[in-house]
């Protein structure tokens, strides 16, 4: 297992940012003051302990203090009530990617995207709502078939993206998906019969909070997960991938520690956004039937296809038989065959527990697989590579994503069990 590389979170650096308690009692993603979109501002006059508790108790969060000026994330009311104490505030002068990657979409661009193809392609695409971020932000929820405004009895397919907030390559990797099949269509049959088929779901941005956070002033600050004030409001954040109510901290593939970058929260779906498509999922399950056969949930980075479960070693476990197991271990196989990633089940990677996918298979019978996107090494940008790799590290998932969307009628296909297992009667 030489090649496997183990990114992720051991090389996240925290401390880089300065979180100061934010004792906004009865704040909650109903007060109102939420449902305002967050900006970063420039603070200047700060000078003391004293100053950066009084900023802090506003509720705006504290991300870097420099030269007697504060960086400060914080909605409209916030700002005004800290120019309120006396402090000159201006809005900061940097919004979205660093210049140099300009060509990743940050999140007004993301929207702007899909507005746009949801506007070119009315026939088969729509943009939905899947509800909003804890900042109030809309989280957009695609759908693309033909006879789009019809749930028709098709096979359904769901692909994520960016439940972490500095794997901003997947938000590239969904809007690929929508380019591909919107303005595939009616042009490359593969793309055409599998949106005649099939009812294709993507959720872009899980994470548009983080994301936002992570690329403010300009700068990256290695940001994972969401930005709930936790802990009464001492830190920020609950990994999305570890909030799931499956086996949820089972396991010791999460931790319980609110500063932590895997804190699996206070309990099992506390993030709205993961609620949110929770919900969704739920939605989906029709006379008894969930309709969503197959999910990818798209991560940066190391190259691999993971599959459940996370939170055990054991390859098969109550709900994962042998056949499952095989299924899985067949798919996977061919995906990565498809794009040269390593196949493993997701806990010969770590233990994890509260994870998507586990959820998605162990409550929900979905085919759920996770991908970790380019690079397979830190020396190639790690969680940020150069927007330059955008175009070839997506299209490299295009065989992987359909390969799979096409299995979604009958994945036991893969071991040639589907008269066993889907024809029957
Ligand atoms: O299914 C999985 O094993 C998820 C792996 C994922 C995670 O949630 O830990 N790796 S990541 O955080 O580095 N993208
Ligand atoms: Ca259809
Ligand atoms: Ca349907
Ligand atoms: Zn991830």
């Amino acid at each position: 297992m030489g090649r496997r590389v183990r990114p992720l979170l051991a090389l996240a650096v925290v401390g880089v940012v300065t979180l100061v308690a934010v004792p906004n009692a009865g704040a909650s993603p109903t007060n109102p003051i939420y449902q305002q979109k967050s900006a970063q501002y420039v603070i200047g006059g700060v000078a003391t302990g004293a100053d950066r508790n009084r900023i802090g108790g506003t509720g705006a969060a504290i991300d870097a203090v420099e030269d007697g000026r504060a960086t400060v994330t914080a909605t409209p009311d916030e700002a005004r009530r800290i120019a309120g104490l006396g402090y000159r505030v201006t809005r900061a002068e940097t919004e979205g990617f660093p210049a140099a990657d300009a060509g990743y979409h940050d999140y007004a661009e993301m929207m702007a995207e899909l507005d746009k193809a949801a506007k070119a392609y009315p026939k088969i695409m729509r943009k939905l709502s899947l509800g909003k971020s804890y900042e109030g932000r809309d989280m957009p929820l695609i759908k693309i078939s033909d006879n789009v405004t019809v749930d028709e009895n098709e096979p359904e397919i769901l692909y994520d993206a960016h439940q972490h907030a500095r794997e901003h390559i997947t938000v590239e990797m969904a809007l690929y998906l929508v380019r591909l099949f919107t303005e595939g269509y009616n042009k490359d049959p593969r793309i055409t019969s599998l949106v005649n088929g099939r009812e294709i779901w993507i959720v872009p941005d899980m994470n548009p909070d983080g994301g936002e956070y992570d690329i403010a002033g300009g700068r990256y600050h290695n940001w994972r997960k969401n930005r709930q004030p936790v802990s009464g409001g001492a830190f920020r954040g609950i990994d999305l991938n570890r909030n799931w109510g499956y086996q949820w901290g089972c396991c010791d593939g999460s931790s319980p520690v609110s500063s932590s970058e895997t804190y699996r929260g206070p309990e099992a779906f506390a993030a709205p956004e993961i609620q949110h498509l929770r919900d969704f999922v739920l939605s989906r399950r029709i006379g008894g039937v969930q309709q969503i056969r197959a999910a990818i949930d798209f991560h940066s980075y190391s190259e691999l296809v993971l599959w459940p479960f996370g939170f055990t070693m054991r390859p098969t476990a109550p709900g994962l038989g042998a056949d499952q197991q095989q299924t899985f271990a067949a798919i996977g196989g061919q995906m990565a065959k498809s794009n040269g990633y390593t196949p493993e089940q997701s806990s010969s990677l770590y233990i994890t527990d509260g994870s998507i996918i586990d959820w998605l298979w162990a409550t929900q019978g979905v085919w759920a697989f996770t991908l970790e996107m380019y690079p397979n090494s830190p020396g190639k940008g790690g969680f940020y590579p150069s927007a330059s790799v955008i175009a070839a590290q997506t299209a490299r998932n295009k065989d992987a994503s359909l390969l799979l969307a096409d299995y979604a009628d009958c994945p036991y296909r893969a071991i040639a069990k589907q008269r066993q297992y889907c024809y029957r009667g």
